[in-house]
């Protein structure tokens, strides 16, 4: 299983890149000093700084190091803030004229649906948009086509091991959904595992996901709840099929 758009493959790898270099300079850092200054059995050691118990050693300061460890790490998030705002912002795009323009008009003649395309940072961008729904409950997902031709939008269930019956949502490759969502009793967050994509669903609170199917996305994959729900939270899934 694999996240398979590529904005987000970039921003996994640059992550993990920062948090191996994070973590060996802090671990190695802490486990040199752990063995350094190990004392050996028996041995008496001389107090040469003269440390008292219950008093910080203040003639320990070093400003230098204070300010170099405060302004590294900050200058560090700041880099990875920049990094991430391109995807972010396409993930979080504008339904009034973003990324993925507005709202399909299906009486206008020139429409030919959301004809998507992936740029080469991963990034999709769509003509216009469909509208469906779905909705969070312990334990189970609900899809609705709403007014959406069975061609572009369709529902039903399967049956899979481990899950037992499942609800499937069938989505057309090149076309760009525009999720609404609700949950009836308490938070779920519905996780399309190979578009890489998840968000909360909240009671009494409406909220939006993008559904950008490109036409490399993967025939079958999984719709599980990355919010914990209750009891049968780790078997609230559901299936995405995608078809040209
Ligand atoms: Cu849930």
């Amino acid at each position: 299983m694999s996240v398979m758009t590529p904005i987000f493959e970039g921003l996994w790898d640059h992550y993990i890149m920062w948090s191996v270099i994070v973590g060996s300079i802090a671990f190695g850092w802490l486990y040199h000093h752990s063995f350094w200054f190990t004392s050996k059995d028996g041995e008496k050691i001389p107090n040469v700084d003269g440390i008292e118990v219950g008093v910080f050693p203040k003639h320990y300061d070093d400003m230098r190091l204070e300010v170099a460890w405060t302004i590294l790490p900050f200058l560090l998030i700041v880099w990875l803030t920049y990094y991430s705002w391109e995807p972010l912002d396409a993930m979080w795009t504008s339904a009034d004229g973003g990324v993925h323009g507005y709202e399909c008009d299906y009486d206008d003649p020139e429409y030919t649906g959301s004809n998507n395309e992936m740029d080469s940072n991963g990034i999709i961008s769509s003509d216009c948009y469909h509208v469906i729904e779905i909705t969070g409950q312990q334990w189970f997902w609900s899809f609705d086509c709403l007014e959406l031709d069975v061609t572009l939008c369709d529902t039903g269930t399967e049956t899979m091991e481990v899950y037992g019956s499942v609800p499937v949502l069938s989505l057309k490759k090149g076309e760009t959904y525009f999720a609404v969502m609700d949950s009836i009793d308490v938070t779920h967050a519905p996780w399309f595992q190979h578009l890489g994509t998840k968000e909360d669903t909240v009671p009494g609170q409406q909220t939006t996901l993008w559904l950008p199917i490109s036409d490399t996305m993967t025939e079958e994959s999984m719709i599980l709840c990355a919010e914990y729900c209750g009891d049968a939270h780790s078997i609230m899934a559901a299936k995405l099929v995608t078809h040209n």
